[in-house]
């Protein structure tokens, strides 16, 4: 299979708002998560460049849709989207971030596929299912990764996989939804994260 490098990724904006983000052509990714669920970490260690996206000791900072380009072309991106769930912010501003992040999901032609990472240790919170929800609403294709995986056994990790992939199957999600363990710190998962990604952009959605 063809796959993508990752290593080539390079910052190309960051939006405001889904009216600001670049023209929809080609292919794009988008990672979500609650903050703090490690998505900053996952993204530079995909890429293998540890300064692609800063890893905030301040969670909820960022509120900016950010794109990636990768193997230089602006048609084949990665996208940051802020994280959710942060508990220091008025409800104003979350309800803000709720909104872009629905429109973001419902109405961007060039999106192929969400990534969505939730601790292992309290996965499919509330606004986890929330964000899957409007995935799967539009047909999206979700991969939803349980990050930290170091933090618990082999068999505890692998328990809960089963145990989400249970969920999702009872939920009927589960030709949409797709899970796996992901650690930022061991390795853990970035081969299969590499490949489910270089699938989505690769493939011919026109
Ligand atoms: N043990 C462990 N900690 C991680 C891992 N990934 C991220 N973290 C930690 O979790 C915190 C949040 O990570 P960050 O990537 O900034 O999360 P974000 O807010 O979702 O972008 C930081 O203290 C990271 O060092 C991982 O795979 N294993
Ligand atoms: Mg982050």
């Amino acid at each position: 299979m063809k796959a993508v490098n990752f290593q080539s990724a390079k910052f190309l904006i960051s939006a405001p708002s889904l009216k600001q983000c670049p023209p929809e052509r080609g292919a794009e990714v988008a990672f979500a998560g609650r903050s703090n669920a490690g998505k900053s970490s996952a993204i530079n260690k995909l890429t293998n460049n540890s300064k692609l996206v800063r890893t905030s000791k301040t969670p909820g900072a960022t509120q900016l849709i950010n794109f990636f380009t990768l193997q230089n072309s602006d048609e084949l991106r990665l996208v940051d989207l802020p994280g959710y769930g942060y508990a220091k912010v008025s409800q104003e501003v979350k309800n803000r971030w709720q909104l872009h992040l629905s429109q973001y999901l419902h109405g961007r032609q060039s999106l192929r596929g969400v990534v969505i990472l939730m601790d292992i240790r309290q996965p499919l919170q509330d606004l986890d299912i929330t964000m899957i929800d409007w995935a799967v609403q539009s047909q999206m294709q979700v991969h939803a990764l349980l990050t930290k995986s170091d933090k618990l056994s082999g068999g505890a990790a692998k328990s809960t996989l089963f145990k989400i992939q249970n969920e999702f199957k009872k939920a009927g999600l589960d030709d949409l939804v797709t899970v796996q363990t992901f650690s930022a710190h061991s390795g853990d998962g970035v081969d299969q994260l590499a490949r489910q990604v270089s699938t989505w952009l690769l493939s011919d959605n026109e």
